[in-house]
């Protein structure tokens, strides 16, 4: 079965490495969100797209999901005694990524072909693509006005109130080479368990129409996100954070949505708004987790088809 996977970045990531274990490489291309992309120390940082490369490939941090599993911090530390800003964490390991991204896009390079290489030189066996070569920023509206993404996510630590978001540069912005293709060539898509607001808004605002069967995983667990400010969100938002509140969010896109057991009691309102719903484990603390969420997808998608 050919699958599309929209992510963004750690939760998404688990997914999508669940999924790599158990379809054939061929059959899964993962798309991911790019708008929480920045220039830092005039390096050009794709937090999402790294976090999803690194995890497929094995070599994420496992305590914090971002980032090289044994880092060390030498370079910003340094650079913190200098004066230079230290807010956002960029290791050793994870600055030589950076700066050779940062030296091919300066040559002309685009961010899926340096990503295509990187993945070659990581073994990374299936597809893995920027929803977009172009630059598209997510910016939080807030009360306290306007903040960059990961001024508002890692330097802010998600506290200012949220009023809405926009993604600049998404008029423009057309879909990475491969990524239409892939969606044309797939049985379905699956929208991992990632901030709807930030990490998959941006995506849907680039790919615009999915002519396949589309199906959602909850981040919302229990009233609750395992990790980040999706239902802090929601809440700002003036919406109860809720798995109710996720199919409600997709429901004009979806056919199916993907649960937590702890949610079950909501089954009947989410399948009254016309889905098709699995009701399964959906945390993912091992490695064994992430596959069997992902092949209990599989089969819930297979038995549509
Ligand atoms: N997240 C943090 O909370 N603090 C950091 O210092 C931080 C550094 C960082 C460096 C490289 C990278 O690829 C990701 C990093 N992240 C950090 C995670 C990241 O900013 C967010 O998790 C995503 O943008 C949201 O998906």
């Amino acid at each position: 079965m050919k699958i599309v996977a929209f992510a963004g970045g750690v939760g998404g990531a688990k997914f999508a490495h669940g999924l790599a274990h158990v379809l054939p490489p061929e059959d899964l291309t993962v798309i991911v969100n790019t708008g929480d992309d920045f220039e830092h120390y005039g390096l050009y940082i794709c937090p999402d797209l790294d976090t999803v490369c690194y995890t497929l490939a094995g070599m994420a941090n496992p305590d914090t999901g971002w980032g090289r599993v044994n880092e060390t911090w030498d370079v910003i530390e340094n650079a913190a005694r200098l004066g230079g800003p230290a807010w956002f964490r960029l290791g050793d390991q994870d600055l030589g990524t950076h700066l050779e991204r940062t030296r091919r896009m300066k040559e002309g390079q685009t961010l899926s072909q340096i990503t295509e290489d990187f993945c070659k030189a990581w073994d990374i066996q299936s597809m893995i693509l920027p929803m977009s070569d172009q630059p598209v920023r997510t910016m939080v509206e807030t009360e306290e006005g306007d903040l960059a993404f990961q001024e508002y996510f890692v330097h802010r630590r998600c506290e200012p109130r949220v009023r809405g978001f926009r993604f600049e540069g998404v008029e423009v912005a057309e879909p990475a080479p491969g990524v239409k293709e892939a969606i044309q060539a797939a049985d379905a898509v699956i929208i991992c368990p990632s901030n709807p607001w930030v990490s998959i808004n941006p995506i849907l605002h680039v790919v615009k129409s999915i002519e396949k069967p589309v199906i959602a995983i909850s981040p919302i667990i229990g009233g609750k996100t395992v990790k980040g400010p999706a239902a802090k969100m929601y809440h700002e938002l003036g919406i109860e954070p809720s798995a109710v509140a996720v199919a409600r969010h997709y429901c004009d896109l979806i056919t199916g949505f993907v649960f937590d057991t702890v949610d079950r009691q909501l089954e009947g309102e989410i399948k009254s708004l016309n889905l098709r719903t699995l009701v399964t484990n959906t945390l993912m603390h091992s490695h064994d987790d992430r596959k069997q969420l992902a092949s209990h997808i599989l089969s819930f998608i297979g038995t549509d088809l």
